[in-house]
């Protein structure tokens, strides 16, 4: 049977990766092509992306890809930020990133003047001090607001370089605050209390739509054909994650587990119960019209700062991992969704003096540090996922474990034994591939989202971890005041 080739772009907080995939009826193969890693700048004006360096990676990445003639490419990257375009479309400035502080004060004063119940019945979104919605309000009255004609999402600001067309992808919208969880069209009440025109926001697109083709100048440096089409995928590269999970079964739940850990259900419909607000829940778009129910836990970033501050990179981790495992057990334990970890700096010391402030013993080495850290996540995806289960109405009985996540073998076995339920792990580009499985839709006709799981599940068997040692983690939760 017929197979057509398609490219994926991924963003992610800590890398950049371009993957060629064949996907067919029967067939799905990924090769990765490009990857290079995904430096913030620190510059008096706060914390950016280094914007200009991630379009020369993307180029990079296709000029590796064209050898290959993809059919289209497509782009997905974190969430929230954006740039913005002035009337000439020239970009004002460079991106903010998510963790810079400009929205410390602003945040809550918007929470405070619009209601923190009529704004989750609005946007249905969990309180993040990031959230687009806030950082517009942060940035209100800055001579780049003012000059803005058009507020592009970064992979529709890198969509709109390399073909000249503008919009924006709606699961991605979906996490700006901006989209009302009602209709899924921008909200006029929510723009307006930001400060913003309604039409700076531009027109929604959906995962699968065509964005353009290549503009004369990408295609001659890539070397791809002038007709390569760049795609709409799932853009937020938790949704197109989702997407990819290999499930073989409805009553599951997943962890999609990079530089966050991302923990919840995929429903037919958004939860915006009191309840839900109460435990930050958010309910985000995934493809076909699904909602993604979940909740932001800080995830490997805790482990990335650590080896940062200790002059270390991923090599280090197995060694390190080993060292964890024989560290002693629920030592010290810390809430890893804390939003005290959200900024860059100085992470072992913060961890310590947590731990010396709630009268807990600081590990003495490294090893028990990251034990710490592993343990206090696996907890956090224990305490996410019961309660996405109880507040959905819902029950699960396997863990999907994607991303770079995946990797960590003592992450998966803890998070299998802290609920008691298996944990299938990978596969580790559980983005990309879902970014090219929803490029691939239209060339796979009657394929149902169960089939499109089902050929992920053959094509990157995940592996199992069955609970085993579960004992400790019932009180280990209890210290933490957890589910
Ligand atoms: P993002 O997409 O957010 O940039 P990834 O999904 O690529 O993140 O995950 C990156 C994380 O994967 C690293 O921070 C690291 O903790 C983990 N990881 C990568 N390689 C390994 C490894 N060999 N062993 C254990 N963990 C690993
Ligand atoms: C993960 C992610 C997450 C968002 C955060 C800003 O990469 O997209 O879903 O909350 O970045």
């Amino acid at each position: 049977s017929h197979s057509d080739v398609f490219a994926a772009v991924d963003l992610g907080a800590s890398s950049g990766r371009v993957v060629v995939g064949r996907v067919g009826p029967d067939e799905l193969a990924l090769t990765e092509v490009h990857r290079f890693p995904n430096r913030p700048l620190r510059l008096p004006s706060g914390l950016h992306w280094d914007i200009g360096g991630l379009y020369n990676g993307v180029l990079d990445g296709l000029r590796a890809v064209a050898g290959h003639a993809p059919r289209s490419v497509g782009i997905d990257s974190w969430a929230v930020d954006y740039g913005l375009l002035d009337d000439s479309g020239a970009l004002l400035g460079l991106p903010h990133h998510y963790r810079d502080t400009r929205t410390d004060g602003a945040a809550p004063a918007f929470v405070e003047r619009f209601g923190a119940a009529e704004l989750y019945a609005r946007n249905g979104l969990q309180y993040l001090p990031f959230n687009t919605v806030f950082q517009l309000a942060a940035a209100r009255g800055t001579a780049q607001l003012r000059s803005a004609h058009a507020l592009l999402l970064i992979p529709d600001l890198l969509g709109y370089w390399l073909t000249g067309e503008r919009g924006t992808e709606v699961t991605n919208a979906s996490t700006t605050g901006l989209l009302d969880v009602a209709t899924r069209r921008w909200s006029a009440p929510l723009a307006e209390a930001a400060g913003i025109d309604v039409a700076l926001l531009g027109e929604l697109r959906a995962p699968g739509e065509r964005i353009g083709t290549l503009l004369p100048g990408p295609a001659e440096h890539t070397g791809l054909a002038a007709g390569t089409e760049v795609a709409a995928v799932a853009s937020h590269d938790t949704a197109s994650a989702v997407a990819a999970v290999p499930a073989r079964t409805e009553r599951f739940g997943y962890v999609s587990c990079g530089t966050w850990s991302l923990a919840g259900l995929e429903l037919g419909a958004p939860v915006t119960t009191e309840a839900a607000r109460a435990a930050n829940f958010t309910n985000e778009l995934g493809v076909e019209g699904t909602t993604r129910f979940l909740r932001n836990i800080m995830g490997l970033w805790l482990v990335q700062e650590c080896l940062r501050d200790w002059g270390l990179d991923d090599s280090a981790l197995p060694g390190l991992m080993e060292e964890a495992g024989s560290a002693p057990a629920f030592a010290a334990l810390i809430d890893a969704g804390d939003p005290r970890y959200l900024v860059p700096g100085g992470m072992p010391a913060r961890i310590a003096e947590h731990l010396r402030a709630t009268g807990q013993p600081v590990p003495e080495d490294r090893g028990g540090l990251l034990r710490c850290v592993l343990e206090s996540l696996a907890l956090a995806h224990r305490d996410t996922l019961r309660r996405a289960c109880a507040l959905a109405g819902r029950d699960i009985e396997v863990v999907h474990l994607v991303g770079g996540g995946a990797r960590n073998e003592l992450l998966c076995q803890w998070t299998a034994d802290a609920l008691g339920l298996p944990v299938e792990a990978g596969p580790v580009e559980a983005t990309a591939i879902g970014n090219l499985v929803v490029q691939a839709r239209a060339a796979l006709p009657g394929a149902s989202h169960g089939d499109l799981r089902r050929l992920v599940h053959a094509a990157e068997r995940p592996r199992r971890y069955e609970p085993a040692g579960t004992a400790g983690w019932d009180a280990a939760a209890a210290r933490l005041g957890l589910e």
